[in-house]
């Protein structure tokens, strides 16, 4: 008698359907026990998949559910297969022909087949007669703003068609000719009074509190160029106000929601290094306008840099009990902070930002028994390296990386909204607190200090 004989294969499933099915039916075919992998979000995303609708848990759910399943587990990253194939001791690999020769270096493990797929039916055909795009208009003429009409094209559920500025012949200038956003406004009320469903806010820091609170007002999601307010009052409020209308207000800090970054997290869970004792980030950006007075360094390091440092600090450590500034100030801003925390169990954070001195921008976070180092520019991870002293045993972890990095957030931005969720784990409102606190508190630190001189 033969043993029993364990197929795996791994998908999205996103909006499960027959051809999924018809595949899975195959697959479990060809043996006993069908073990299917289904894809977390992170990993998708990683892979180019951007614009999945329904979550992980759901996509699972849905696989589950079918009897001749035996077995579901998560995919979460690319070097998994493999293991996988070692730790379930499987016979056979099955996978769809649009696959085909993609698969073949795990024949090293198991047997690999790769399967006929279904004609005519597809997630993205499903996506497309499910749901309409989600409108989104640009606030402000900012320096992301060519960057983020770019990336977006890669999220398929968002459409941008209409900009607002306050300076009428720059909007004008830029609708002009403009194959995708036709629509420009120099009156927010009017912007806002139209069929869009949210705003990515991009201007000058003091503007950001008035502008997130009328679009909320308005019944819009909000993506916002960090520090989301400017006061501790206004944070509050508007935080209250996104909750009480169920809406999105996300600052639009790109690392939160980077492959990489959140692959480097879990990694971090592990606990291969030890107890956490140290978190240290630089970010320093020479970056100039052309016109005066320039307003990126007229807002100062901490206020525009500090809270891709402080992101890191915060999801690494948690919240800070007590913080420290070691300023430099030019004309009355701040061209560089470091700024210490110190956190539970006296572990300290170390988040350093400059704009008139430049530094190399990596990241380590020390523990008891090594360290993960990540390389400049740490904010747009790419990859990462857990270290001990015996430097035989570095492993290191490479991911993805597609153009500049904002594809990542604008597909969390409309995926909340297409899921009707309000908050997202990558960036969760506790960490947005924690996140704007540091530019607020080192506000206070500086009424202090002139207060005492
Ligand atoms: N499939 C099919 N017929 C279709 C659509 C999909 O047979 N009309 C198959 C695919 O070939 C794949 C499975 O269904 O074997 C899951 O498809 P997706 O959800 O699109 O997942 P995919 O991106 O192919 O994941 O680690 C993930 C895997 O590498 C592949």
């Amino acid at each position: 008698m033969r043993g029993m004989i364990t197929v795996i294969t791994y998908g999205t499933y996103d909006m499960l359907h027959k051809g999924h099915i018809n595949l899975l039916k195959r697959a479990k075919a060809l043996g006993d026990y069908l073990i299917v992998g289904v894809t977390d979000e992170n990993y998708d995303r990683s892979r180019g998949k951007l614009n999945v609708s329904e979550s992980t848990k759901k996509r699972m759910k849905a696989v589950e559910a079918l009897d001749f399943v035996d077995k579901v587990i998560v995919e979460t990253h690319k070097g998994q297969k493999a293991e996988d194939m070692v730790k379930y001791d499987v016979d056979i690999f099955a996978i769809g022909d649009d696959w085909i020769g993609a698969f073949d270096y795990l024949n090293e493990y198991t047997h690999v087949e790769y399967l006929p797929r279904t004609e005519g039916i597809s997630s993205t055909q499903l996506r497309k007669e499910h749901f309409s795009k989600i409108k989104l208009g640009l606030v402000g003429l900012g320096r992301d703003t060519e960057a983020f009409i770019e990336e977006a094209q890669n999220v398929s559920s968002i459409k941008i068609n209409r900009i607002y500025a306050k300076d009428f012949l720059a909007v004008k200038a830029f609708t002009k000719d403009n194959e995708l956003i036709k629509y420009g406004h120099d009156n927010y009320e009017d912007f806002l009074d139209t069929s869009i469903q949210a705003v990515y806010i991009d201007t000058v820091l003091d503007r950001h509190y008035h502008l997130i609170k009328a679009a909320l007002e308005a019944d819009k999601h909000v993506l916002c160029e960090n520090p989301i307010a400017l006061g501790k009052e206004e944070l509050k409020e508007l935080l209250h106000i996104a909750k009480k209308r169920k809406l999105i207000l996300l600052p639009a800090v790109k690392t939160a929601f980077l492959p990489a970054f959140n692959q480097m997290l879990k990694v971090l869970e592990e606990g291969d290094i030890g107890e956490i004792r140290e978190v240290r980030a630089t970010r320093t950006s020479l970056y100039r306008e052309k016109n005066y007075p320039d307003t990126f360094i007229a807002q100062g390091a901490t206020n525009i840099l500090s809270s891709y440092p402080s992101l890191l600090v915060k999801k690494v450590l948690g919240k800070h009990k007590s913080i420290d500034f070691f300023d430099q100030e030019e004309n009355g801003y701040d061209i560089s902070n470091l700024i210490i925390t110190r956190h539970k169990g006296g572990a300290v954070g170390v988040s350093r930002v400059a704009t008139g001195a430049k530094s190399e921008g990596d990241a380590v976070i020390s523990g008891s028994k090594g360290y993960i180092y990540i390389p400049a520019p740490w904010w747009l991870t790419k990859s990462f390296s857990i270290r001990f002293e015996d430097e035989h045993k570095t492993q290191e972890y490479k991911y993805e990386f597609a153009g500049s990095g904002l594809r990542y957030m604008i597909a969390e931005f409309a995926s909340l909204i297409q899921r009707n969720k309000s908050t997202s784990k990558m960036l969760t409102p506790t960490d947005i607190v924690e996140i704007n606190r540091i530019p607020l508190e080192y506000d206070e630190f500086k009424k202090l200090r002139k207060k005492e001189s």
